[in-house]
C-alpha cells in the first residue's frame, strides 16, 4: 500500500466527522428564516473539525461572507499542517435556504483531493448534465438538444421516454428548458435548491432520477463531480458567463477558455474522498434528528480509489455534545 492509499483511507473516516459536525450545527438553525445564520453556524463547526485533522490542507472551493469570521475562502489553510498535502472543497450547507425554511434535502458536504485535484471555479453559474453509472460514455451532451439527450438516454436504459425522470432547479431561467422537456413526455422533478443532491440522485444506489439538467452553482458542480468519482456517474459541465463580472471572475481564476466543457475527471482528478451528511430530511440521507439521548446523523462516504459507498449512521451522545461529560 503506498502512502497515498493510506492517506486516503484515513481521510475517508475523518471527512465524515467534519460533515457530521457541520450538519448538527446547521440543524439547530432549521426554520430560523435566516440562511446567513444557518450558514455561519455550519461553517464554524466545519472549520473547527477540519482544523483538527492532521492534514496540510488548502481550500480550493470554500465558503464564508467576505470580511466576516469564520470564513474558509479559496486559498485558506486548514488542518494541523502536520499531515499530507490535500486540497479541500466544501459547502457547509448545500441548500442554506432549505435549512432556513426547514425544507428537505439540505446536505453538509466536504471533498478532499490530492494537490491540484479540483477544478478551481469562481462563484458563478455552471450548466450541467449528469446521468448515472453503467451507461455508454457520452450518452448525453450539453450541446445536444434536450429531446436528443432524453431519447438517447431512454433508449440506452431500455425504457420509454415517459418513464424517465429529469431533475432540475425550479428557476425562471429554466422556463424554456422545462417546456422542451415536457414536450418529450418525460417526467420532471423540479427542486427548490440543492443541486448537488440532484446530481447525486442520478447515481445513488437506489436513486430514481435518470438525468439532472440545467444551470446551478459552479462550485456545487465541482463537489458533485467529486461525488461522482466515487459513485461512478457521468457529468458534463460548462461555466455560464452572464456578464463582464463573470468574465472577469473566470479570467482572474486563470481559466483560459470560458466555453470549455468539463467531464467528471477534469473537475475532480486523482484520489478523491467525498463525505456528505444530511441536515434536513431528504431523499438520499435522513436529516439530523434527536432520539433518546442521542443526536442521529446519516452520512455517506465515497472513495474514488475503490468506489466503495459507505453509509454511516452516527449516534452522538447528547450529554457529550453539550459538554456535560
Ligand atoms: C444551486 C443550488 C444551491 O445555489 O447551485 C443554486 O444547488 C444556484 O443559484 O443550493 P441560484 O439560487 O441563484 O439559482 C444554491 O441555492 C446555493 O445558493
Amino acid at each position: 500500500m503506498n502512502e497515498n492509499m493510506i492517506v486516503d483511507r484515513n481521510l475517508a473516516l475523518e471527512a465524515v466527522r467534519v460533515t457530521e459536525a457541520a450538519a448538527i450545527a446547521a440543524s439547530r438553525m432549521m426554520g430560523c428564516g435566516d440562511e446567513r445564520l444557518a450558514d455561519m453556524a455550519a461553517l464554524e463547526a466545519m472549520q473547527r473539525s477540519l482544523n483538527r485533522l492532521d492534514v496540510d490542507g488548502t481550500i480550493r472551493i470554500g465558503d464564508g461572507f467576505s470580511g466576516e469570521s469564520p470564513a474558509m475562502h479559496s486559498g485558506s489553510r486548514v488542518g494541523t499542517g502536520k499531515g499530507p498535502k490535500v486540497d479541500v472543497a466544501l459547502v457547509p450547507i448545500e441548500g442554506k435556504s432549505i435549512v432556513a425554511r426547514g425544507g428537505a434535502n439540505a446536505l453538509s458536504v466536504v471533498a478532499m483531493a490530492e494537490d491540484g485535484g479540483f477544478l478551481v471555479v469562481p462563484d458563478i453559474y455552471m450548466d450541467k448534465i449528469a446521468v448515472g453509472p453503467g451507461l455508454p460514455e457520452g450518452i448525453v451532451d450539453l450541446d445536444n438538444a434536450p429531446d436528443v439527450n432524453i431519447t438517447s438516454l431512454a433508449k440506452a436504459k431500455g425504457i420509454a421516454v415517459e418513464e424517465l425522470i429529469v431533475c432540475l432547479l425550479d428557476r425562471p431561467r429554466h422556463t424554456k428548458l422545462v417546456t422542451k422537456i415536457r414536450e418529450t413526455g418525460a417526467k420532471l422533478r423540479l427542486i427548490q435548491d440543492g443541486d448537488v443532491s440532484g446530481v447525486l440522485a442520478t447515481s445513488w444506489p437506489d436513486g430514481d432520477i435518470d438525468v439532472y439538467m440545467g444551470i446551478g452553482g459552479a462550485q456545487q458542480g465541482v463537489l458533485a463531480a467529486a461525488a461522482l468519482r466515487g459513485l461512478g456517474g457521468q457529468m458534463q459541465t460548462r461555466l455560464v458567463t452572464r456578464n463582464s463580472d463573470d468574465r472577469a471572475a473566470i479570467q482572474n481564476i486563470g481559466i483560459e477558455d470560458p466555453d470549455r466543457k468539463y467531464n467528471v475527471m477534469e473537475m475532480a482528478s486523482g484520489i478523491v474522498t467525498f463525505a456528505a451528511t444530511g441536515v434536513t430530511y431528504g431523499a438520499l440521507l435522513g436529516g439530523v434528528k434527536r432520539q433518546r439521548g442521542h443526536i442521529i446523523t446519516e452520512s455517506v462516504v465515497l472513495r474514488s480509489m475503490s468506489g466503495t459507498i459507505r453509509f454511516i449512521k452516527g449516534l452522538h451522545n447528547l450529554d457529550h455534545l453539550n459538554g456535560r461529560t
